[in-house]
């Protein structure tokens, strides 16, 4: 399997105000990563696409729309990872089955777990198909920590080829470089982009890339190259940017961004609240102070 880089924007989702997906505002969404964001893939079926509030139809269908509107022109990962079991075998089949060029699914999570079933489950998703696996490691979501060690009995099975890392540990990061060089090591966290860039990650994905995409690839260019105190003064723009929108609510405040550079991005899915007409003025504020 191709060994995925590079910078992919973790996909929003468009619903529209009931809670149905915008098909629409989806393909925007993509064009606008393609065209304006120049991103080298999308992380689709993430947190950041509120994927866990949704059902196996709608989960099908974004997908879907997602591939038709890509097509070939970016690397498509698709996020499948559900406490359904039998659904991310599903999906597993049907993403890889639409030509998505990997698969990634979260740990399981809210149960305790052990690490003899959470290794079973991701043998489980990609035994039956042809496609490659990226871990989806966000420990401050899901509680579910993975060692070293256990990376290395994961990655016994050669279809699982990487990791999305979404933690601030950079000892565990550096570790894992150290110890598995041939994996393709995602950032998870935009915000500490810098730093992770310098301990040799292969990539990043993330939310804020749907609107900042630009600066997060100056970020990751300049530091690869060495230049750190320019990748430094890109990162702390960046950070501004990222504390602002935190502070407004992370989705909502991407997604009126994304309006006001009239992208149809909609609104988020139940029980994610409506915006308010503070949030609404506080995000527009935000997005032209930084674009
Ligand atoms: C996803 O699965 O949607 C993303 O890849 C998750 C990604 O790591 C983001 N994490 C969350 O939203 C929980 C980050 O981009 C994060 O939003 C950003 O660093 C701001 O904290």
């Amino acid at each position: 399997y191709p060994k995925l880089q590079g910078i992919y924007s973790a996909l929003l989702t468009s619903f529209n105000h009931d809670g149905t997906i915008n098909e629409k505002g989806v393909r925007e969404l993509v064009r606008y990563n393609i065209d304006v964001n120049k991103v080298d893939g999308l992380y689709v079926g993430g947190s950041t696409g509120e994927n866990f509030m949704l059902g196996t139809q709608e989960k099908e269908e974004i997908f879907k729309i997602v591939k038709d509107e890509a097509k070939d022109q970016i690397k498509l990962i698709a996020q499948v990872g559900s406490l359904n079991i039998k659904e991310s075998v599903h999906l597993a089949k049907f993403a890889t089955d639409l030509g998505y060029d990997s698969l990634s699914a979260v740990t399981p999570f809210y149960y305790k777990f052990s690490f003899a079933e959470v290794k079973d489950y991701y043998n489980t998703i990609i035994e039956n198909v042809d496609n490659q696996m990226i871990v989806y490691f966000i420990p401050f979501l899901t509680g579910v920590n993975i060692s070293i060690e256990q990376f290395g009995e994961l990655f016994a099975n050669e279809k699982i080829t990487g990791c999305k890392f979404t933690a601030g540990d950079f000892y565990l990061l550096e570790r894992f470089r150290k110890a598995f060089p041939d994996k393709a090591l995602f950032a998870g966290f935009d915000e500490m982009m810098l730093p992770a860039t310098v301990l040799g990650v292969d990539g990043a994905i993330g939310s804020t890339f749907n609107v900042n995409g630009v600066r997060a690839r100056q970020i990751f260019d300049f530091a690869r190259e060495g230049k750190i105190k320019e990748a430094l003064d890109v990162q702390h723009v960046t950070n501004d940017f990222i504390t602002d929108v935190l502070k407004n609510g992370l989705y909502g405040t991407l997604k009126i961004c994304l309006q006001e550079a009239g992208v149809d991005a909609g609104y988020c899915r139940k029980p994610m609240g409506d915006y308010s007409d503070e949030m609404i003025e506080n995000a527009k504020k935000i997005y032209h102070k930084y674009f």
